[in-house]
């Protein structure tokens, strides 16, 4: 029989697909030996038929192939973006590039129960004083835990870069355990990043502020504006940070920008860059030029050299001051001791990124078409002999920039970030060409038969282009394979939401070498700016499928000595003067159902989940109250408030959990008290 080609659609590279080659067979193979695909002829038009009528042509075909991932079966990599402003971390399957969560870190959010009568403990950490709650963030920079340079799949963090912020997340159960406020400045960006053993967390700052979170007048700026770089110490057996071992470096009041620990070769070193060397602080209202022209009109600004491993030991030396109650290493005593050093870098810079065998810092100029790489090896030499050609303002010591560039790779216009694979390759998003371009690594990653240093293609975005991800494409030992294009701007990628658009996550196949990097899914993100993304191979991860043990609390990690088992089910007044409600979850029931307390009463819900199966979650709100818990099985849940308003409020379980999940409720019943009744 003859193929009809397909009417529509049909491009030249059709005759490419394997399936139309053999053309008069009646069965067609596709390769992969170990799991042969034979198509009828049938089959084939059906194919071709589906095709035809919704406009696909073969690259689309393949694209589907690689990507459509059949119910049931498990994506290959999990992919961690942040997600922007709306203050959250969204969970992504890849290939299949299916949102699998979203877990909540800044902002409240319902379904996890998180903020609506749970999790307030956490979020609290995070306020400014009690006084000051914040209830979102702008999540920027997620960091997966690592040891030896390679994700180990344990934590996750994130940095708050609208407040200064950072969280802890437990991948056992992708649970929020911890938020802290940077002490001494009101907003970072590089946050966070770890060293190779997750030995601190780095938040570098952006917009500089009086250390403290203090006043000082604005025409103060250089004397009493400061910048820095924040080294949260890591406890991982509590699986918290330490903020008692933590601190801070001062730094000059450039807005720092971006920071990444050195590993292997430059194990030991962070580096950091800024923009802003002129120290510009806007006051356009008063004759000076707008911030945007202040801040840009040097030719180089700086890139930071933090000697890590030095500074902790000057802190355990007592030689940092304290700050608002937080350890702080002062300039005078860096330049001192030899811990910062600058590098100029070409203006206006933004991604500072590590090549896996440390041996190279890339870092992109957003006004520049270059890339700039810096040899560790040339650093440390130079900081070694004194190749020292100026002093910034500050005193800082500003090494020889030819000393320490390795070479510069002209990749295209507006470079942001650096991801890296397993075939030598380096890859920048390019933010005002809207494109990734490969280009070749050079000394022990160069592979056999490449140019070195030498772009080899782009990847169109669509479009304009801020981070990128390749599969564990930071690490000192990174899979390649896939790469995610992070892009700002939709515009005609999809259905026209409003005039607000989703930004588009574009999922781009780089298992080949050379110039061939297809893009295989576009997945429109609908909520806040995604930042940076971490993307680790699915099989590092653990997470429990439910709780270890019934009763435990997921705050604490451990079974709540208060959490209630069968037969402790009671209403009662205890000591403290609050009524203590000691409830059990179970399909289809709460127990008690029906609860009454007096108006004014503090009332203590205590609940544990008896659920053994996997996915069984409950649901536990209360109408008028605000609250909203989600209880997984074995989970141990407590919240508390004041029963300020008489009335009856059902409450019931938010999760359809089963048949009678309708019938999963109860009563709170606050009784009014004289006066109240009175009213
Ligand atoms: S940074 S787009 Cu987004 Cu925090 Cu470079
Ligand atoms: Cu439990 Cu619905």
């Amino acid at each position: 029989m003859r193929w009809n080609l397909l009417s529509t659609c049909v491009r030249s590279s059709f005759g490419k697909l394997a399936l139309a080659a053999a053309v008069s067979a009646t069965l067609v193979s596709v390769a992969p030996a170990q799991n042969k695909v034979e198509l009828s002829s049938g089959q084939l038009s059906e194919l071709q038929k589906v095709a035809a009528t919704r406009g696909l042509n073969v690259d689309d075909l393949i694209a589907a192939a690689k990507t459509y991932t059949p119910s049931g079966k498990i994506d290959e990599y999990i992919t961690f973006a942040s997600g922007g402003h709306s203050g959250q971390i969204f969970v992504i399957g890849v290939p299949s590039m299916r949102q699998l969560r979203t877990i909540a870190v800044f902002t409240p959010e319902p379904w996890q129960g998180f903020g609506y009568g749970s999790g307030e403990d956490v979020l609290k950490e995070g306020d400014l004083d009690e006084n000051h709650k914040i209830r979102w963030g702008d999540t920027h920079h997620p960091a997966l835990s690592e040891t030896d340079g390679s994700y180990d799949g344990q934590f996750l963090f994130i940095g708050d870069k609208a407040n200064a912020r950072i969280a802890v997340i437990d991948l056992r159960d992708f649970e929020t355990k911890q938020i802290l406020k940077n002490p001494i400045t009101m907003s970072d960006h590089g946050c966070g990043f770890v060293t190779p053993n997750s030995e601190y967390v780095i938040e570098g700052g952006q917009y500089a502020n009086p250390l403290g979170n203090t006043y000082a007048p604005i025409e103060e700026y250089k004397k009493a504006y400061r910048g820095m770089c924040t080294l949260w110490k890591f406890d991982r057996a509590k699986g918290r940070i330490d903020k008692s071992k933590s601190f801070a470096i001062e730094l000059p009041p450039y807005h720092q920008d971006l920071f990444d620990a050195g590993k292997l070769a430059s194990d030991g070193l962070i580096f950091g860059n800024s923009f802003n060397s002129e120290a510009a602080y806007g006051a356009i209202e008063r004759g000076m030029p707008p911030l945007e022209a202040a801040a840009s009109q040097k030719d180089m600004d700086y890139l930071h050299v933090i000697d890590w491993k030095k500074a902790e030991k000057l802190v355990e030396a007592g030689k940092a001051e304290t700050i608002n109650g937080f350890k702080v290493l002062k300039i005078d005593t860096l330049i001192k001791e030899g811990v910062l050093y600058f590098i100029p870098e070409p203006k206006s810079p933004h991604g500072v990124d590590v090549t896996p065998d440390g041996e190279y810092v890339v870092v992109s100029g957003k006004l520049d078409p270059h890339v700039t790489i810096y040899s560790t090896a040339k650093i440390r030499d130079a900081i070694a002999t004194g190749k020292i050609k100026s002093h910034d303002e500050y005193g800082i010591p500003v090494l020889d920039f030819d000393a320490c560039k390795e070479v510069q790779v002209e990749v295209g216009l507006g470079p942001l970030h650096t991801q890296f694979d397993d075939k030598g390759y380096a890859y920048t998003s390019l933010f005002l060409d809207s494109a990734i371009c490969r280009w070749t690594l050079g000394g022990k990653l160069a592979k056999h038969g490449q140019k070195p240093w030498t772009v080899m293609g782009k990847a169109p975005m669509q479009y304009n282009v801020g981070h990128l991800v390749t599969a564990e494409g930071d690490t000192a030992s990174p899979d390649g394979k896939y790469m995610i294009g992070m892009n700002k701007w939709s515009v005609d990628r999809f259905f026209q939401t409003g005039p607000l658009l989703p930004q588009n996550f574009q999922l781009v196949d780089i298992s080949e070498g050379g110039d061939k990097m297809p893009v295989l899914y576009d997945l429109p993100i609908g909520n806040g700016e995604p930042h940076y993304a971490q993307m680790i191979k699915a099989d590092k991860l653990k997470p429990w499928d439910i709780y270890p043990e019934i009763g435990f609390n997921p705050h604490t990690m451990a079974v709540d000595p208060k959490a209630p088992m069968p037969g402790d089910e009671k209403v009662v007044r205890e000591a403290d003067g609050k009524v203590h409600v000691y409830m059990t979850i179970v399909r289809s029931h709460f127990t008690p159902e029906n609860i009454e307390v007096n108006e004014g009463d503090t009332v203590v819900f205590h609940l544990t989940s008896m659920e053994q199966a996997v996915d069984a979650t409950h649901g536990f709100c209360i109408a008028g109250y605000n609250i909203n818990l989600s209880l997984e099985p074995g989970e141990y849940a407590v919240t508390e408030f004041k029963a300020t308003k008489a009335g009856t409020f059902p409450f019931y379980c938010t999760e359809f959990c089963s048949a009678l999940h309708l019938e999963m409720m109860g009563y709170f019943q606050v009784k009014p008290t004289q006066g109240a009744a009175a009213k």
